[in-house]
């Protein structure tokens, strides 16, 4: 099959990391220390709302949630809401900017004369994150970056893994046939979102779950031809139980960020070895527009 867009955006990555944590102390309407913040976004912008959030308040910079568009608690005051959107185009981000009356709104996007970007109080532009392919990658991991660089993350250090992750061998991981993505703080959302990126783009059966949690249910999926995939460190003893059940514990040493890297490369090689097109996923669009 002929190289990917998807390909091509994933192998971008590193470069593109540095370009946007650059932006970190220059732009306007990202959250100051110690305001009361929610981040917002759907799909794939949600995943990384979630894991920024936990980043942001581990930095001690405040208490930091994060919602599905469709499901922010209109009713609960923050100083500033951040929706993320590579689009700018998703119906629940642009409803919620616009109902947001009193609230400082932020939106990350990478197209900054969207429907969204007209009902935010402050845009920060990462036009040269955007993706050709429907199924995000690089914006999500950008967006990713800048908000890592603004809560003190060294992302030179990421990039410099970013890019051992482009040459992971991923031996026979793809002739798995299920998947469960793990992480804990910050990595859980890096889970959901490679466990997304493989259902996207491969229609592969994978799930994910903050890793403690495992133990309680999600374990009895695991057995021979599985994977269980930890993004950043796993809880004690964990790799040894899921070896017991004949799964395969995977787990990269490698910053996290760049180890959702090597499930993004997983996806793709699982959609090619069932015949898909990853630049064409089934039944998606680039964004979600309600009528
Ligand atoms: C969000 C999103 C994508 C998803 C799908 C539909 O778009 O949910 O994450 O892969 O293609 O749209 P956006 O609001 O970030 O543009």
């Amino acid at each position: 099959m002929a190289p990917t867009f998807v390909d091509a955006e994933i192998a971008s990555q590193p470069g593109v990391w540095r370009e946007a944590a650059a932006l970190a102390g220059t732009v306007h309407g990202l959250p100051r220390t110690g305001e009361r913040v929610a981040l917002v976004g759907c799909g794939t912008s949600w995943f990384v709302a979630m894991s920024a959030a936990v980043v942001r308040e581990q930095a001690g910079h405040g208490t930091t949630d994060a919602f599905a568009g469709s499901e922010f608690p209109r009713g609960r005051r923050y100083d500033r809401v951040v929706a993320i959107s590579r689009s700018g185009t998703t119906t629940e981000v642009v409803e919620l900017l616009g109902a947001l009356e009193g609230t400082p709104t932020t939106l990350v996007t990478a197209v900054p004369d969207s429907p969204a970007a007209a009902l935010a109080d402050d845009v920060v532009a990462l036009p040269f994150a955007d993706e050709r392919s429907v199924v995000q990658t690089r914006f999500a991991t950008s967006t990713l970056s800048l908000l890592r660089a603004a809560a003190g993350h060294d992302v030179e250090a990421v990039a410099a893994d970013g890019e051992k992750a482009l040459a992971v061998d991923l031996d026979g991981l793809p002739a798995a046939d299920q998947c469960t993505f793990l992480g804990r703080g910050w990595c859980v959302g890096l889970a959901q979102e490679a466990a997304l990126k493989t259902r996207e783009a491969g229609q592969f059966w994978a799930e994910a779950y903050p890793a403690m949690d495992y133990r309680h249910g999600p374990v009895a999926i695991a057995q021979p031809g599985r994977l269980v995939w930890s993004l950043g460190p796993a809880p004690e003893g964990l790799a040894g139980e899921v070896e017991r059940t004949g799964a395969t514990f995977v787990q990269h040493d490698l910053d996290p960020q760049a180890g959702l890297v090597v499930a993004q490369r997983f996806a793709v090689a699982v959609a090619v070895a069932r015949g898909l097109d990853p630049d064409h996923p089934r039944s998606l669009t680039r964004s979600v527009i309600l009528a």
